[in-house]
């Protein structure tokens, strides 16, 4: 093919800025999980767009925030990991929150870490929820504080804004052949795929903390013969007290946790799905080097 073009978008920002939803109306498919809670997705998900000649891939990133375990450590290292391999990044600001000591703190990082051949614009995400005077003082204070290339004022959720994005970034990649096939839109294993699923529903149903101390795993994927899949999956919990509330009163919230899971990955698959979770206890998951290269994680970025 000539002329086409093809490289990689970064979406860095603070937990919750809408990344994983831009990843997803970029795509036009749901290959990243979204939640209104912060620190949602873990390890770098790439989606792939097409834009006219160019193959857009965006790499989704977990939310840039000041790390305090581990799992946090390895999460914030996978973000700056994909902003630093993107030909493009762009942060993504809440217009309703504005420059928080976290958005300061991401632009002094951007300071250090993009490299000359690089381009960064500003998304100024969530605009259905602020008044425009609003947006147009943020912008001004957001481009004196960094040399932005570009400033999009944007509604991930509501898709404003965005096609004027998606074309901008498709001029500025570099001229090459395309890096995934025409019909692939997420580079993750189903597996992975099947198991963010889950956690997302989980992380909707369960409170506080519980969310930040469990993690989800396929271990077994069968196809059947008549045209289903049979897919096992464990779901690691900290604590015993943790395994009851995932359970819920007479297994409720599991079981309502597995259905929303099961609906949602049959609709992904277009076929029949057998989904069957089982809650285990183990301390210390979290400094387990395993469960960190199913997540898609960097055991040793973690420290
Ligand atoms: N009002 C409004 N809400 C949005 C918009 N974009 C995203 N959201 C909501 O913001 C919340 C967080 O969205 P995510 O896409 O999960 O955010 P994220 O940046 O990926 O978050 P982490 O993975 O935790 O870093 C969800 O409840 C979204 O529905 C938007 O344009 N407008
Ligand atoms: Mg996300």
């Amino acid at each position: 093919m000539a002329d086409t073009r093809a490289g990689f978008v970064a979406l860095i920002g603070e937990p919750n800025a809408g990344k994983s939803t831009l990843t997803n109306r970029m795509v036009g498919a749901k290959v990243s999980i979204v939640t209104h809670k912060v620190q949602t997705t873990r390890a770098r998900i790439r989606g792939v767009a097409l834009e006219g000649d160019s193959q857009i891939v965006f790499v989704d990133t977990p939310g840039l925030f000041r790390p305090r375990r581990r799992l946090d450590r390895a999460m914030v290292a996978a973000a700056w990991g994909g902003a630093a391999d993107a030909d493009i990044v762009v942060l993504l600001i809440e217009a309703h929150r504005g420059i928080t000591d976290g958005v300061n703190a991401i632009i002094d990082a951007l300071n250090e870490r993009v490299t000359p051949n690089q381009t960064v614009a500003l998304a100024i995400n969530k605009i259905d929820r602020v008044k425009a005077e609003v947006l147009l003082d943020l912008s001004a204070k957001l481009n004196e504080a960094y040399p932005f290339a570009q400033t999009f004022m944007i509604s991930a959720e509501r898709g404003y804004g965005v096609d004027d994005l998606r074309e901008w970034l498709a001029e500025r990649l570099p001229e090459g052949p395309w890096l995934y096939p025409e019909d692939q839109i997420a580079d993750l294993p189903m597996r992975m795929i099947a198991a963010e699923m889950t956690r997302e529903k989980l992380t909707l149903r369960l409170h506080q903390e519980l969310p930040y101390q469990l993690t989800v795993e396929t271990e077994k994927w069968e196809e059947r013969k008549d045209g289903s899949a049979r897919i096992d999956q464990i779901i690691y919990v900290a604590r015993d007290g943790h395994k009851g509330i995932v359970l819920g009163n007479k297994g409720e919230t599991i079981k309502a946790v597995s259905k929303a899971a099961r609906e949602e990955l049959e609709t992904f698959l277009d076929r029949k799905v057998h989904l069957f979770l089982q809650v285990k206890v183990r301390p210390n998951w979290l400094e387990e080097s395993e469960r960190y290269s199913e997540m898609g994680l960097d055991f040793r970025d973690g420290n």
